[in-house]
């Protein structure tokens, strides 16, 4: 029955004008000063600050429920990310956001679950995770903040410094070949990769909004600058530092013969020629795909195997389970 023509039983309407006004309240308008929490402890000048105002920005323009947010990390300077948006959230483990947030986004897929991490978080100690989150299409934004560094911990070589950068693990310059991200994600199975950079905060906000409005895996790669650690690295990106942002030309489907020359998001080996480009590369979206995620998979199949066994309920499923345990 729909709520708003259910009466009081005087046929006068007014009990379920009454109960729809109790049931949700007017919302405010989500500010900045309502997202915000504690005071960021970055270093002065570090990219991070910006990804951080582009988030607040984007949550400001979709006005999204508040108590539905969840904002996760692993452990890096980046991954402080959570403690500086006011909503829910953890600092986790070193590496194992993923997982977190893929239980959190199968448990409850009617949160928004943003992940926010640095290149060794995500590329090293989780690169494992972060190919099996990616497979499996769970529905998350994963926000990487690469700066080619381990900036937490003071400097060590990260999986994308490039050969030559010397750090206090290799005093003489780095001898290992650089992870790609946007190689391992196309390889991986992300459904949607992007990348940006910190310098540019429109082409972020944008992005962010892109992948929010994905269903599945997405994942934003952002050029973020350690000031500290790794300075002036990602300028060749950066228009006022003399660098040039180049964004990638998607296709617009028009039938005009420059259209053959733009990019379309949908072709693999398309994204992954734009990935070896040399260093800086392009910005904006190489590969966005459909696919089933995990979450509606696994929705479906509970749903089927519930049906099957005469719809428990959890609490009935929990005592057959403890059940056979006993
Ligand atoms: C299991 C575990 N291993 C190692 C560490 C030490 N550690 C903390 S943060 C970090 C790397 C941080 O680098 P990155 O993810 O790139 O983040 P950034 O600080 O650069 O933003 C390491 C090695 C840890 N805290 N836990
Ligand atoms: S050490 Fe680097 S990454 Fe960490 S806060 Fe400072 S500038 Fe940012
Ligand atoms: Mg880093």
């Amino acid at each position: 029955m729909n709520e708003t023509t259910t009466g009081n039983g005087d046929g006068s309407g007014v009990g379920a004008a009454v109960s729809a006004a109790i049931s949700e309240p007017p919302r405010e308008k989500l500010t900045k000063k309502a997202i915000t929490a504690d005071h960021p402890t970055w270093c002065p000048g570090c990219g991070d600050f910006a990804v951080l105002a582009s988030f607040y920005k984007f949550l400001e323009k979709r006005n999204l429920a508040h108590e539905k947010i969840v904002t996760l990390a692993g452990i890096g300077c980046s991954s402080r990310f959570p403690y500086f948006v006011n909503g829910h959230g953890a600092h986790f483990i070193h590496g194992r956001a993923v997982p977190l947030a893929s239980g959190i986004s199968l448990a409850r897929p009617d949160l928004h679950v943003f992940l926010f991490g640095g290149d060794g978080d995500g590329f090293s100690i989780g690169g494992n995770h972060l190919d099996h989150g990616a497979r499996k299409n769970i529905n998350m934004t994963y926000f990487i903040m690469d700066n080619f560094v381990y900036g937490l911990t003071k400097k060590q070589t990260s999986p994308t410094s490039p050969i030559g950068f010397k750090s206090k693990t290799d005093p003489t310059g780095a001898i290992d070949q650089p992870v790609n991200p946007m190689k391992k994600l196309i390889a991986g199975g992300a459904t949607f990769i992007a990348r940006t950079h910190a310098a540019n905060v429109a082409h972020m906000i944008q992005l962010i909004e892109r992948a929010f409005d994905h269903q599945g895996f997405s994942v934003i790669e952002c050029l973020s600058e350690c000031v500290e650690f790794f300075p002036d690295v990602f300028d060749p990106a950066n228009p006022k530092k003399g660098g040039s942002f180049e964004v990638i030309q998607e296709k617009k489907w028009d039938n005009t013969p420059e259209d053959e020359l733009r990019h379309d998001v949908t072709d693999e080996l398309a994204a992954y020629k734009l990935a070896s480009l040399p260093f800086p590369g392009v910005f904006g979206v190489f590969y966005e795909t459909d696919r089933p995620t995990k979450n509606s998979l696994e929705k479906k199949w509970i749903e089927q195997t519930r049906e099957k066994i005469g719809n428990p309920s959890d609490l009935e499923v929990l005592q057959k389970t403890f059940d056979r345990i006993k």
